[in-house]
């Protein structure tokens, strides 16, 4: 069992009062998760005593901040199970490595007619990448249905596998739904017809146990920020074979082995794929996040989670008018999204934030999935490890001063 109320002590953010003195009750960790003290700490350390370039330098303080660097992709390697650090890259966040395989192993081999399976529950950032080579290239898109419960049809899936797709990209876990997809068995069939596989990690490798290899993924792609860590820094983790043949994304200093007035050779993995100087604080920042929660413990997280979301489950379906999405607390995480008949969703949030509430209101960068269900926009409250079963009732109370308020 987690002491919440000791973890929270972590989090200096926690303990502000927002709105008419309200204390906050921070319902949006799926948007971005709050930072410990551990990972503010450490950044502002960085700069107070190490700050240099990377891999540039022989003075000290350039060594430190490459060490540093280098050792927070050690953590994260060893955070998802990756074989070697050489498969894990630094990008800006998920949507950045997304686009970087379709950048590049798109661009590489994929031709007009090829077909590309996607999921109905998709972030946009796992559409709009696809999209534009639909435009540029003529591949096809198909779609992996989600049933009315929230699941995606592996009947349906099967046979979209008939086509003989070159690459399926989904969610691991979905930021409206909560829905966590059997990543395992959805990979087996797609390399089983011979397409790579690609995960959308944003919603899973923060809040449950990760295993790249277990799972046997291509590629698999996640941000620091939703788990603890900084804004401005994610991974593509991609098996070594593919990194190493595919080309470059982004040209320039750090990415390369040699230059010529006409031609260079890339450098090695991972940095062929790190052009430019990257967010070296914010490396260090992820480094000590991915330390903080390994301490914590990825089971106990997902466990403690689970508790909140079934209660809140449980609690939401005792108001009158209250609409969950997705499937029951056992096939989902701790992302719990509903409707209130006949108030707009941006008003529940609004109201709620009155009271120090904060929850999403909108489409949540899914609008196809909203579309599937016949809705323009949901309300959104989301679980971390330090949220606890009193923020839920209020919550709760606060659906109910809704209601109340628009009669
Ligand atoms: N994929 C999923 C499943 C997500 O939930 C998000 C962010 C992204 C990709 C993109 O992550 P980014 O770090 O590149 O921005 N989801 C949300 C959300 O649900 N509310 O705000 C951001």
């Amino acid at each position: 069992m987690l002491n919440v109320e000791i973890l929270r002590e972590d989090f200096p953010i926690l303990k502000r009062a927002v709105q008419e003195g309200s204390l906050l009750a921070y319902l949006d960790s799926t948007a971005t998760s709050q930072k410990p003290l551990a990972v503010i700490d450490a950044m502002n350390e960085y700069y107070r005593r190490s700050n240099s370039n990377i891999h540039r330098g022989v003075h000290t303080l350039a060594e430190e901040a490459t060490a540093l660097y280098e050792a927070a992709r050690d953590r994260i390697t060893k955070f998802i199970n990756a074989v070697s650090a050489r498969e894990i890259i630094y990008t800006r966040n998920t949507t950045e490595s997304i686009n970087l395989v379709a950048y590049s192993w798109g661009r590489s081999h994929l031709k007009s007619g090829d077909v590309v399976i996607l999921t109905e529950m998709e972030h946009h950032s796992n559409l709009v990448p696809w999209q534009m080579l639909q435009s540029e290239l003529g591949i096809r898109l198909e779609f992996i249905p989600v049933t009315e419960e929230g699941l995606l049809d592996l009947d349906a899936y099967r046979i979209l596998l008939e086509r003989k797709p070159k690459l399926v990209s989904f969610t691991h876990m979905s930021n409206v739904l909560g829905t966590i997809n059997p990543v395992a068995e959805v990979a087996t069939l797609a390399h089983s017809v011979g397409a790579m596989v690609l995960v959308d990690g944003a919603q899973s490798v923060p809040h449950l146990p990760v295993d790249v290899q277990a799972l046997d993924v291509d590629f698999y792609a996640f941000s620091a920020h939703k788990m603890c860590g900084p804004t401005g820094i994610g991974i593509l983790y991609g098996k070594e074979e593919w990194l190493v043949a595919m080309p470059p994304f982004l040209g320039g200093g750090d990415m390369i082995k040699e230059v010529h007035l006409h031609s260079f050779k890339a450098n090695s993995l991972p940095h062929k794929w790190e052009a430019g100087t990257p967010a070296i604080a914010e490396a260090v920042g992820f480094g000590a996040a991915v330390d903080y929660l390994s301490k914590i413990g990825m089971e106990e997280i997902q466990t403690h989670e689970h508790a909140m979301t079934e209660y809140a489950l449980d609690r939401l379906v005792e108001i009158p008018g209250v609409k969950v999405l997705g499937p029951t607390a056992e096939k989902k995480g701790g992302v719990v999204a509903f409707t209130v008949n006949g108030i707009h969703p941006h008003d529940v949030a609004q109201i709620l934030d009155r009271d120090g509430i904060a929850i999403r209101a909108g489409h949540h960068c899914a609008q196809p999935l909203h579309e599937k269900f016949g809705i323009p926009a949901s309300s959104r409250a989301s679980f971390y490890f330090y949220n606890t079963a009193e923020e839920v009732d209020r919550l709760v109370a606060g659906i109910y001063k809704v209601k109340e308020l628009f009669g």
